[in-house]
């Protein structure tokens, strides 16, 4: 009986943190990137509030936000206090702000075809990386 009502209030509790507002999301990218601005329509229709901030210096931003250049793609996000970048799938944004892994973030380093964004989604075939704190390194977090 106690172990159904702790799993009971588990449910409860995983409930009330899946309905909580998602927190904005800033997306730092270059003005002319449109499957940036692709990926921020992603975002918005999965429902993120996104904020944009156009720059030229994306090379800075990457290196602002810890993202090393063999992750590096087209555009880096805030999020929650974590830093996604590239055509990640809002899925696998709630999977991390649900989860809060002990990361710096995610990414999808370069642009594959089939990434949100990018192409038709290929749900299934798509591998998202962790964004490691310093002296980490990356591993796989989740196939969208
Ligand atoms: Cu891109």
């Amino acid at each position: 009986m106690r172990k159904l009502i702790t799993g009971l209030l588990a449910a409860v509790a995983l409930q009330s943190a899946l309905a909580a507002p998602l927190p904005e999301v800033t997306v730092y990218k270059d003005p002319d990137c449109g499957c940036c601005t692709e990926w921020v329509k992603h975002m918005q229709e999965s429902g993120f509030q996104v904020k944009q901030v156009n720059t030229r210096a994306m090379d800075v931003e990457r290196q602002r936000f810890g993202v090393p250049p063999h992750l590096a793609s087209c555009h880096t996000a805030k999020v929650g206090g974590y830093t996604v970048e590239g055509h990640v799938p809002a899925s696998a944004v709630k999977k991390m702000l649900a989860e809060k892994p002990s990361v710096r973030g995610l990414t999808i380093p370069g642009m594959p075809a089939n990434a949100p964004g990018m192409g038709p989604h290929i749900v299934g075939a798509l591998k998202v990386y962790t964004l490691p704190k310093a002296g980490e390194s990356s591993r796989l977090y989740s196939v969208e």
